[in-house]
């Protein structure tokens, strides 16, 4: 059986990163929890549902992923996939199977769940980020013939892949970047959908002005980096 590891950012996730760690399918062998700095019960609680728990001290959602990275790095026994899923409990864990299913029968190098609108909860994601994953989907297919419709966070990429695309984004321009070398490096993708809800909590990210502006300008920057190269 392919070996799955799971690495999930969190800041103050304290209601939710129970009910993400506990819903996680048992196809995983381990569970990854980085935190930066929450002032809740974040560590104790994912601690409590069975998760591994690493502090990274730089706040950002990249530093967080790359923490991950590196703790997997220096493990004995590699994983065959890593999954990448938020802590705020807006995605379903249970649905992981699903997302690691066109690696695991088809082969496919690197697999974006995709929030499509009819399987959305109402609000669950502001129109300021529905405009830009729009925008940077059309970007990606007008540079690079992208089939991308979607910058969700719930993604899976054979292990191997993932260490090949050298990722560097330490904070909001993450996703975008692991899309963009994928497309660059001509590994094989796909898209599976899933469902999306309301978060628990409060959003880091595209709930606040500073984190919607920076996360605009990363993810252009990264697309307009990547298509004059
Ligand atoms: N470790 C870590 N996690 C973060 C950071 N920023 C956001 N996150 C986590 O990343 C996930 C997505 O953030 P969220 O606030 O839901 O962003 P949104 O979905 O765009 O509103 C959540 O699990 C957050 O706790 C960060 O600086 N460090
Ligand atoms: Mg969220």
């Amino acid at each position: 059986m392919a070996e799955i590891k799971v690495i999930i950012p969190a800041v103050n996730e304290g209601d939710s990163i129970g009910k993400v760690v506990a819903e996680l399918p048992n196809s995983v062998s381990e569970i990854i929890v980085v935190n930066n700095g929450s002032e809740d019960n974040t560590v104790e609680n994912a601690k409590k549902a069975g998760a591994t728990v690493l502090t990274e001290n730089q706040r950002g959602y990249g530093y967080a992923c790359l923490k991950g990275l590196d703790y997997v790095a220096k493990q004995s026994k590699q994983p065959d996939l890593i999954v990448f899923i938020d802590g705020d409990y807006s995605d379903y864990p249970e649905e992981l199977d699903k997302v690691v299913a066109p690696i695991l029968q088809d082969d496919v190098d690197f697999v974006v769940g995709a929030r499509k609108k009819a399987l959305r909860e109402p609000g669950s994601m502001t129109p300021q980020q529905v405009f830009g994953n729009q925008l940077a989907t059309f970007l990606m297919r007008l540079f690079f013939r992208a089939k991308f419709t979607d910058l969700g966070p719930f993604r899976a990429i054979k292990y191997e892949k993932l260490k090949e695309l050298e990722m560097q984004d330490k904070t909001y321009g993450w996703t975008v970047e692991m899309q963009l070398k994928v497309l660059r490096k001509k590994m094989t993708y796909a898209e599976v959908p899933v469902r999306y809800k309301r978060r628990i909590g409060v959003s880091k990210v595209s709930g606040t002005v500073k984190g919607t502006i920076f996360a605009g300008i990363k993810i252009l920057g990264w697309i307009f980096k990547y298509s004059l190269k």
